[in-house]
């Protein structure tokens, strides 16, 4: 990004957990932006008005406009961040280490949260918290072993990386539909580690433009 361009915009909801991820990628590399909510219960869903389907016909958050170019899929951006910003870096040197901090992203981004998307949570009605809990809890008893190979403080060792973009805004969705947390203490112990980092505290759901007073921190 050069220093004339636009400020990218990001089409952000404040609770959207694949929003948070991309938030976190912009507080880390510094980089500026300016906000336009997208209320995802309002109106029917403001990510369905003709408007926003323009910007991304998935009509889902996040998407970025950025160095003329609209981009949508939260991975996509933050790997697009990391080309045109690589410091602080989100992916580790070692191929290895790279292998497993794109497992673990993917894990959660491919087999976790679009299970228990709002669209798929519409679907299934009255048993909606069930269904939720019964997705997140399948998902973290894996990760869990994953990660009892892979982390240090964090999830593949002591840097964090987009391993860890996608983690604490997925413990925050278990924490809404309150899933137990007991069965998993290396996710709890590096969530908790990364919530105490500047990046991941100014982008938190309870900090954003669009949170409603109620919600605030
Ligand atoms: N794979 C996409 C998923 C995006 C996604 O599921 N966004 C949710 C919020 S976290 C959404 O916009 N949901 C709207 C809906 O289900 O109607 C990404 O990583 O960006």
């Amino acid at each position: 990004m050069s220093s004339a361009a636009a400020k990218p915009i990001l089409y952000s909801y404040f609770r959207s957990s694949c929003s948070w991820r991309v938030r976190i990628a912009l507080a880390l590399k510094g980089i500026s932006y300016d906000l336009v909510p997208v209320n995802l219960l309002k109106d029917g869903g403001q990510q369905f008005s003709a408007e926003f389907k323009a910007v991304n016909p998935m009509q889902q958050v996040p998407a970025l406009k950025i160095d003329g170019i609209t981009l949508s899929q939260s991975l996509a951006i933050i790997h697009y961040l990391e080309d045109i910003c690589p410091n602080p870096r989100l992916l580790p040197q070692d191929p290895k280490k790279r292998a497993q901090v794109r497992m673990i992203a993917d894990h959660i981004v491919s087999g976790i949260q679009p299970l228990q998307n709002l669209s798929v949570l519409k679907q299934i009605g009255e048993k909606k918290m069930e269904w939720a809990q019964n997705c997140i809890a399948s998902g973290f008893q894996a990760l869990e072993q994953i990660l009892q190979h892979t982390a240090g403080r964090y999830c593949v060792e002591d840097e964090v990386s987009m391993a860890d973009l996608c983690l604490v805004p997925q413990v925050s969705n278990a924490e809404r539909y309150k899933v137990d947390m007991s069965p998993y203490p290396t996710i709890t112990r590096i969530n908790k580690a990364l919530l105490e980092l500047e990046a991941f505290k100014v982008s938190h759901p309870s900090r954003q433009p669009d949170t409603p007073a109620e919600l605030r921190a």
